[in-house]
């Protein structure tokens, strides 16, 4: 099992759709090739941010499979496994591990909640016997799943019960939590952080990696945000978060997971429309959001070729 830590930047994919909302494979090669030369240095496939929850078993084996060859063991590619049924999660985890993921990460079960952290565990155990020569990373993110359960706990009592849970993706806002997570059992997992908006203070608390759907499209802001905290340029790193709170709150207006999307598009790249519930941008919204992109000057700041890399 490859347990290196993650570092920098890893994006959660968006899943490529055709207009009739299939999966458009042949997208993908594209895709990939775009986010590594943008800086991304691993990626997290079928989260939130690529509809996993909205995709059959079968599609996600496939999306899965795209996702790894295209990468070709250029950076880390992590699958995202979980689901409400046990058996279905188990064999999305097998079927990781088989095609040579290197490593899977899984939601709580949510229309079931769950009573207990042990109870929890026991869930994320069998889940992980599936998969095990796989790391393992728990998917924290309450805001979707309504998890009550304390996050803490559950990495404790998951890395006394699991041989392969290595880290955890931690998409809340609370830093003292993350910070807790950061430094159990001395900084024994590899916790990555979840919330873009947020990466400053992530990074400031101990971060060291981050995955995220607007590294999708802005992955050079956020890398000279990360370069100017190390030279302890806070002022310059805070600038740069700002402009990353505006875009995301732009993207949210439109709503977020389609804009996010037709952002991509506007980079030259083929990604269709979300799937229902999450639906597509009509033609007029897309133009109005590169509209309000270009007025607050995303095109300057960005991307990989911006003219604009000061502040
Ligand atoms: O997990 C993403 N969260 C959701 C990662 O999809 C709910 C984040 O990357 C957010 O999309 C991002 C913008 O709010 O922070």
């Amino acid at each position: 099992m490859n347990v290196a830590k993650l570092d920098g930047l890893i994006a959660a994919t968006c899943t490529p759709l055709d207009e009739h909302g299939d999966i458009q494979v042949d997208a993908i090669v594209p895709y990939v090739d775009f986010l590594l030369e943008s800086g991304v240095r691993g990626l997290y496939v079928c989260g939130s941010t690529g509809e996993g929850m909205s995709l059959s078993r079968a599609e996600r084996q496939v999306v899965a499979d795209r996702f790894v060859r295209a990468v070709d063991r250029r950076v880390p590619v992590i699958i995202q496994v979980g689901h409400n049924s046990l058996p279905e999660a188990r064999q999305l985890a097998a079927h990781a591990q088989q095609i040579g993921a290197d490593a899977i990460s899984a939601t709580c079960p949510s229309y079931f909640k769950t009573a207990s952290v042990s109870d929890l565990v026991s869930w994320m155990a069998a889940l992980a016997t599936s998969a095990p020569d796989v790391a393992f990373y728990y998917y924290h993110i309450p805001s979707l799943t309504r998890s009550t359960l304390k996050v803490v706990e559950i990495m404790r009592d998951g890395g006394d019960r699991i041989p392969t849970l290595v880290g955890l993706k931690y998409t809340d806002t609370k830093l003292h939590e993350f910070q807790q997570c950061v430094e159990l059992d001395q900084g024994r997992f590899d916790v990555v952080w979840g919330c873009d908006e947020m990466l400053l203070g992530a990074f400031a608390t101990g971060a060291r990696a981050a995955i995220g759907s607007t590294y999708n499209i802005a992955a050079p802001l956020y890398d000279r945000l990360i370069d100017a905290l190390q030279r302890n340029e806070f002022v310059i790193a805070r600038q740069l978060q700002s402009r990353s709170i505006a875009m995301i709150e732009t993207l949210n207006r439109y709503p977020f997971h389609p804009a996010l999307k037709a952002v991509l598009e506007m980079n030259g790249l083929d990604m269709g429309g979300c799937r229902l519930p999450l639906g597509a941008l009509s033609e007029t919204d897309a133009g109005q959001l590169e509209c309000d992109l270009r007025t607050m000057g995303y095109f300057q700041w960005a991307l990989p070729e911006s003219p604009d890399t000061r502040t």
